[in-house]
This record gives C-alpha cells, sequence and structure tokens, in this order.
C-alpha cells in the first residue's frame, strides 16, 4: 500500500459469508477491515472476537464492527454479502426482491461514503443483483463485479482432482456463466498439470462432475438444512479481494459487465477477466464452441429474466 497505509476492506453484511471473508482477510494480512450490519451488536462482537484472534494466529490487521455506514469511509473494497440466503426447496430468483431493496439500500450508502471504491457483490441472485448494483452506483462497470465463477471452478477443482486422486492444485478450470443452473462448465479448458481433463476421464464420468458442479450450491443447501455454503464461497472472496489489492491481473472467472463480448450486451455474467488494482481490467473472450456459446447465451436470458423482475417490482 502506498505510504505504509493499510488498504481497507468493508465486508456489508457479518453473517456467514462476511464474517468468513473478514476472517480470510485478516489472516491473509490484507488489510483492515471493517464489518457492518444493520443487527446491532453483531458485527461489533465478530469484529472483536476476531481481532482478538490475530495475536494467536499472527497477524495485526484489526477489524472494526459497526450499524454507521460512515464507517466505511475510505474502503478500498466493499464486499456485499447482505441478504438472506437459501432455504431448502428455494431457488436463487425467489431471493430477489427482498435481496434487491437491502442492495439497493446498501448502494446508496457506497456511493455515499466509500466513492472510490471496488465492489464485489456476493448476495444472491448473484447476477441479477451485480446488474442491480451497478445501476445503483452508477460506478464503472471494472469497479463492480460478482463473486459465483471462481466458487464454481474451485467445486470443480475438487471434484475432478477427488476423482483422479491428484492434488487441487494440479487442476485448472473454467466455470462461466449465470451462478444457478444455466452455469456454463467448460471441460475443454480443464487441466489436470496442463493435460486436458477430455484425455483423462470418460465423457460420463465428465458430465458427472459437471452436474454436481452445477448443484455444488443445493448440495450444500440440502445437507446444512438451513442457510447456504460459507467457507468456500468466503475464500473465493478472500482471493480476489488479494488479486485486487495486490494487483496480481490473475485470470479469474467472475460476473462481469458485458458491452459486446461473446456477442453479448448490458447484462453481468460469469466470464474470465483479468483481476488487478483497478478491478476488471480486461474481459477475456474465449473461443467457444458453438454449443458452449448457446449455453451462455441461454445463460444471460436466464439473467435477463431476473433483470426483468427488478424492473417490474421497481427496483430499476
Ligand atoms: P447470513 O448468514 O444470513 O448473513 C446475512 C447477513 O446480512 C445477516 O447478518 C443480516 O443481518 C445481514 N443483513 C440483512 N440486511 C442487511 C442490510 N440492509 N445491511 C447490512 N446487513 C444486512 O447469510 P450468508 O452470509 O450465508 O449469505 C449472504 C448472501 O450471500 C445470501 O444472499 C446468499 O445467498 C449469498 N451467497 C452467495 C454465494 C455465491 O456464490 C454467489 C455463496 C454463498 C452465499
Amino acid at each position: 500500500m502506498p505510504g505504509g497505509k493499510r488498504f481497507r476492506i468493508a465486508c456489508i453484511g457479518a453473517g456467514n459469508v462476511g464474517a468468513l471473508v473478514a476472517q480470510y482477510c485478516l489472516g491473509m494480512q490484507l488489510g483492515d477491515v471493517v464489518l457492518t450490519d444493520v443487527v446491532e451488536g453483531l458485527p461489533q462482537g465478530k469484529a472483536l472476537d476476531l481481532t482478538e484472534a490475530g495475536p494467536v494466529r499472527g497477524y495485526s490487521c484489526m477489524a472494526m464492527g459497526t450499524n454507521d455506514y460512515a464507517d466505511i469511509s475510505g474502503c478500498n473494497i466493499c464486499v456485499v454479502t447482505a441478504g438472506i440466503p437459501r432455504k431448502p426447496g428455494m431457488t436463487r430468483l425467489d431471493l430477489l426482491e427482498t435481496n434487491g431493496k437491502i442492495v439497493s439500500d446498501i448502494c446508496e450508502n457506497i456511493g455515499r461514503y466509500a466513492p472510490e471504491s471496488v465492489v464485489i457483490i456476493v448476495t444472491n441472485p448473484l447476477d441479477v443483483m451485480t446488474y442491480l448494483a451497478y445501476k445503483r452506483l452508477g460506478f464503472p462497470p471494472r469497479r463492480v463485479m460478482g463473486m459465483a465463477g471462481t466458487l464454481d471452478s474451485a467445486r470443480m477443482r475438487t471434484f475432478v482432482a477427488a476423482e483422479l486422486g491428484v492434488s487441487m492444485k494440479n487442476v485448472d478450470t473454467m466455470v462461466l456463466g449465470s451462478h444457478g443452473d444455466e452455469m456454463v462448465a467448460l471441460p475443454e479448458y480443464t487441466t489436470v498439470s496442463g493435460v486436458p481433463i477430455t484425455q483423462l476421464l470418460p465423457s460420463d464420468r465428465i458430465e458427472a462432475i459437471i452436474d454436481r458442479t452445477k448443484k455444488g450450491g443445493g448440495e450444500i443447501v440440502a445437507l446444512l438444512k438451513s442457510g447456504s455454503a460459507y467457507f468456500a464461497p468466503a475464500a473465493s472472496v478472500a482471493r480476489m479481494v488479494q488479486c485486487i489489492l495486490n494487483d496480481e491481473r490473475q485470470i479469474l472467472p467472475c460476473s462481469a459487465y458485458l458491452t459486446g463480448q461473446y456477442d453479448l450486451k448490458d447484462v453481468f455474467i460469469g466470464v474470465p477477466v483479468r483481476l488487478g488494482q483497478g478491478g476488471v481490467e480486461e474481459v477475456l473472450e474465449l473461443d467457444l464452441a458453438p454449443d458452449k456459446r448457446e449455453a451462455l447465451h441461454r445463460s444471460a436470458a436466464e439473467v435477463r429474466k431476473g433483470i426483468e423482475e427488478l424492473h417490474h417490482v421497481k427496483l430499476l
């Protein structure tokens, strides 16, 4: 950080995902964390607890908890995890109106108190909420993105590694599209130490892995019975925060604003991006097979339905 000042990361929503994002960011020494929530005492209690873990875990970054958005002033990154999670039987779209109101209110405050920040949306339905945030914030599109592809790719990496009995570190994957049933996993861009999995696994096993990846969030919702996944989602967010604050320029799949790439416009959807200090520095256009391109367009059509619904409930 220039001038020796620490970065400041706002975690808006101090629930399961938000508190863990804070924990991972502190543990990775990425900066000080401002944990915010509507529930009085919750962010303050969690922030104090997290800070007190520092001497034992060996970090010196601090967390503060607050119910006052003025405290996010000067934050370099705002991570939005506020909202309700899915319960068994619910789709991500079922959350649209409730979470849409919450995200709209939060964006007003981010615009007021942290107008220079990069914003990462986690609240579901992800791609629709990211679009809403973009419209509400009025920030350049490179400073607004959604976290989903990094998580979906992590899930697929896990399943490929387990199937082949290799280290997850050796597996690279790319999962694009909307965060939901229409996500688009790309086996042709999935490799184990550079070897495409299409050379390592029969197609029925690859299909089974893709299917489990698509249903990865639902599998955890069904097991937990209340609430949704948070360890892997929070780890994925922290990785994005790290990429941005350290200007790493790593290619990661994120929900990004498209302006004609993949023949799609004015929509947020999971695509590979170069993540650096400015946020989304570039959207990479992969050469997709016609069926994958079609799948990406179907995925975008689902997101557009959600955007229509935002108009219907007068959030846009
Ligand atoms: P949970 O543990 O319930 O935390 C949500 C927090 O938001 C609670 O502490 C609420 O008090 C707080 N909150 C509600 N309204 C406001 C508000 N207006 N301002 C500030 N805080 C508020 O949920 P969670 O952390 O498990 O999940 C949070 C969101 O992330 C949900 O919408 C999930 O569906 C979503 N999620 C997305 C992914 C993706 O991969 C995209 C993964 C996991 C969770």
